[in-house]
């Protein structure tokens, strides 16, 4: 079988495509930008792809401490839905389903996204009670999610076992039948070569370490590890460190970041037709097209940078996956990782403006940000370009924490934590 990595997908991306190659080795930064923004995860070269094809700004420069895509958008387990409670949630992120559904051919790159269902498990009265509050806001909102018995449930995802004698016994299901997956590093290559035909500068291995102000309190540019390049108008999309590099401009934010974890099986032959997510119980669970069961856990109970997290949360959510489906109890687990999400007390993000001229924020995705990304990033775009929130993530402000307007998504949010 052939082994995938984030290089053979780089090179795939640059085959028969001329020019790119040249650009994979990261351009030299300007001396000034208009603007940058710090993190190429897909947010970030999304905002940028946008800001040079909606708005024709194209001195741009991404700026990665790494490699594209080695943050969270190529650490996630790919859950696409829409299936939110709140006005201000279901906004951007059925904004973003829509953008999933004409990506690939917007990118003329294949981002493999599969509307093949999503479906979250309900075990007790609270759950269905919860669950079906979010079906009848959705549909209001326009936005299909349906109710299934335990058999409809079965029916659509054959190795589910609805047994009454299950230890996490099944009483219903929702169902979003446009929810799905996508390839998560297709995503942020797709971008990078959409944006950099359009100019902008996508430059890896440098780290932000500092943001510089003019006179006025304005930025003016960052430190890095290339040395200082001049910007501006700056973007912070930096998930997991958003509140470290937002110190550096003396922002304080209302975010901590811990571990989440997710694992893959060997391959398979196709078996499992959906995506699963047990909210009570912590796991999900779909099936890549390579074959392999792609599992997540919840967050780990502390913060930390760590890109591995601990034993216990895995173990936990194996457990699960095997009650819940027993057939896959011999299956052997293939690979274990982790990301660092960055979370808000209100489990919902922040696009926004900040006290700082021209310093905007793109953050707190928690567990949840991969399915927003390109309604995040158009949206970023805006905002980077506008100097003022697009009227879909008009609620997601910074400003929230001080007035109270807090947006509460921990039900939606659906992974533990
Ligand atoms: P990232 O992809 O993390 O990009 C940020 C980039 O900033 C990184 O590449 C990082 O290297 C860079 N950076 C950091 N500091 C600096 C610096 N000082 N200078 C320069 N660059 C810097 N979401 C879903 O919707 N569905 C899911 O199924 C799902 N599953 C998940 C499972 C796991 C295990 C994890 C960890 C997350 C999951 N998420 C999921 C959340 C989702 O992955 C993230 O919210 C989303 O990918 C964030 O994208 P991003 O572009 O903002 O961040
Ligand atoms: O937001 O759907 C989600 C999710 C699933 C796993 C992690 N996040």
């Amino acid at each position: 079988m052939r082994k995938y990595s984030i290089f053979a997908v780089a090179r795939e991306a640059m085959r028969g495509h001329k020019g790119w190659e040249a650009q994979w080795t990261s351009p030299e930064p300007r001396k000034e930008y208009d603007v940058i923004i710090v993190g190429g995860g897909g947010h970030g070269l999304g905002a940028a792809y946008y800001l040079a094809k909606e708005h024709g700004i194209t001195n741009v420069a991404v700026i990665e401490k790494g490699w594209l895509g080695g943050g969270n958008t190529g650490r996630n387990t790919t859950i696409i839905r829409s299936n939110y409670l709140y006005d201000e949630s279901m906004n951007i992120y059925e904004h973003s389903l829509k953008l999933w559904e004409g990506l690939s051919q917007d990118l003329n790159y294949n981002v493999m996204y599969s509307p093949r269902g999503v479906m979250m498990l309900s075990h007790n009265i609270n759950d269905k009670q919860s669950f079906q509050r979010h079906i009848h806001a959705n549909r209001l909102h326009g936005i299909d999610n349906e109710w299934l018995t335990p058999e409809q449930a079965k029916a659509y995802c054959p190795p589910l076992d609805i047994a009454a004698t299950a230890r996490y016994p099944i009483n219903g299901a929702t169902l979003q039948r446009r929810g799905g997956t996508a390839r998560h590093d297709a995503v942020a290559w797709g971008y990078a070569r959409a944006a950099s035909d359009r100019g902008v500068h996508v430059i890896q291995n440098c780290e932000v370490k500092g943001i510089r102000r003019g006179p006025d309190g304005s930025v003016s540019g960052v430190e890095t590890t290339k040395g200082f390049i001049g910007a501006k108008k700056i973007a912070v999309s930096a998930s997991g460190h958003n509140s470290v590099i937002m110190a550096m401009a003396d922002v304080r934010m209302p975010l901590h970041s811990t571990p989440l974890q997710a694992l893959v099986s060997e391959p398979m032959k196709p078996i499992f037709p959906c995506v699963v997510m047990s909210n009570s119980v912590h796991a999900y669970i779909s099936q890549s097209d390579k074959g392999e069961l792609v599992i997540g856990a919840g967050t780990d109970q502390y913060n930390s940078y760590s890109q591995n997290g601990g034993l216990q949360i895995v173990t936990h959510t194996l457990d699960a996956i095997c009650e819940l489906f027993p057939m896959f109890r011999r299956v052997k687990m293939m690979r274990q990782w982790g990301g660092i999400t960055d979370n808000t007390p209100d489990r919902s993000a922040i696009q926004g403006v900040t006290p700082v001229k021209n310093l905007f924020v793109n953050c707190g995705w928690g567990t949840g940000g991969f399915k927003a990304t390109p309604g995040s990033a158009h949206l970023l775009a805006h905002l980077i370009a506008k100097g003022e929130p697009h009227r879909l993530a008009a609620g997601l402000t910074l400003d929230r924490f001080r007035t109270g307007r807090l947006i509460d998504e921990a039900a939606a949010a659906a992974v533990a934590h």
